[in-house]
């Protein structure tokens, strides 16, 4: 039996399409509390962080969109994310665009010599202001959290680096940009792409990714974007790309993160209601939640 707190992110201005702010509605109403409840997990829904005040636009920059209500945002909820961790509990982020990440992934590392990080999305979220083709934060918090590109979002929750390049994982990846790429080569970072778990079977590759990440760290943060999944499981989600992962793959990554125990925070992002067909991605969200809380078939 674990104590989770759950925290809602309604945040939407990490990219441009609106409605992802709805996320953590979507996913309580699709059953999160009653699902992590009847498996006797002890359940505080902290309700949702303040949502940030409007995109004010024309006075920020391009390259890197919203950046003060971006940065307002993760600061208070690196904060939160502190607190959860210090009364004992796990904390359970509902997204909220990716950007999101940021301030949960620094409100945990304080608390571990050696966090690590499980990156599951289609994405390698490694852009900076200066590498970003689309100057949307949401694509930069792997990046800030590395402590690279803008200050303002890399030094939030203290001005080190929050995450070692060998302590993280990208898994399910299939759209990396050309400066995510030379980054990823020049830093290390292991990734498992589509054509890695294609090839070996997502078992192999789960546990390939759990041995490794065992060794080195002491606390595992899950970020899971659901555009990792292929959009005909998870069609709402603002940034799909065809070729990913199935259903029962993810279900298997859950079931085999939660074995070995390794989890110690997640966010669930990038749901978005108004693109969603009948509420379906926040239902494969809970369902994967369940899964990582310890879900049996049978
Ligand atoms: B997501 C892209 N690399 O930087 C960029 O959904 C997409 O959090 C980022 O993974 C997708 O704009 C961000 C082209
Ligand atoms: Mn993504
Ligand atoms: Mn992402
Ligand atoms: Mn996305």
């Amino acid at each position: 039996m674990k104590h989770i707190s759950i925290l809602g992110a309604s945040m939407d201005l990490g990219q441009q399409r609106r409605g992802v702010d709805m996320g953590p509605s979507a996913i309580r109403y699709a059953g999160v509390v009653e699902r992590l409840q009847n498996l006797g997990h002890q359940v505080t829904d902290l309700g949702d962080l303040a949502p940030p005040l409007s995109a004010s636009n024309a006075s920020e920059s391009e390259s890197l969109r919203n950046l003060s209500q971006v940065v307002e945002v993760n600061t208070r909820l690196a904060k939160e994310i502190d607190d959860i961790i210090a009364s004992g509990s796990f904390p359970l982020t509902l997204g909220g665009d990716h950007s999101i990440a940021i301030g949960s992934v620094a409100g945990v590392s304080g608390h571990y010599k050696n966090p690590g990080v499980i990156w599951y999305d289609a994405h390698a979220d490694l852009n900076t202001s200066s590498t970003s083709p689309s100057g949307n934060i949401h694509g930069m918090p792997l990046a800030a959290a590395l402590g690279l590109g803008e200050e303002q979002l890399s030094h939030i929750g203290g001005s080190e680096a929050k995450l070692r390049p060998e302590n993280i994982v990208i898994f399910g990846a299939r759209a990396l940009d050309d400066r995510e790429k030379q980054l990823i080569k020049q830093l290390g970072i292991k990734v498992y792409t589509m054509h890695e778990i294609d090839r070996h079977g997502m078992s192999a590759m789960m546990a390939e990714a759990i041995a490794y990440l065992k060794e080195k760290t002491d606390g595992v943060h899950l970020s899971l974007d659901l555009d990792a999944l292929d959009p005909q499981h998870a069609p709402g989600v603002g940034t799909p790309v065809v070729g990913g992962l199935s259903y029962r793959e993810s279900h298997l990554a859950m079931e085999m993160l939660a074995e070995a125990e390794i989890i110690t925070s997640a966010d669930f992002v990038e749901v978005n209601p108004i693109l969603d067909e009948k509420n379906r991605t926040a239902k494969a969200a809970v369902d994967l939640i369940g899964s990582l809380f310890g879900e049996k078939l049978c």
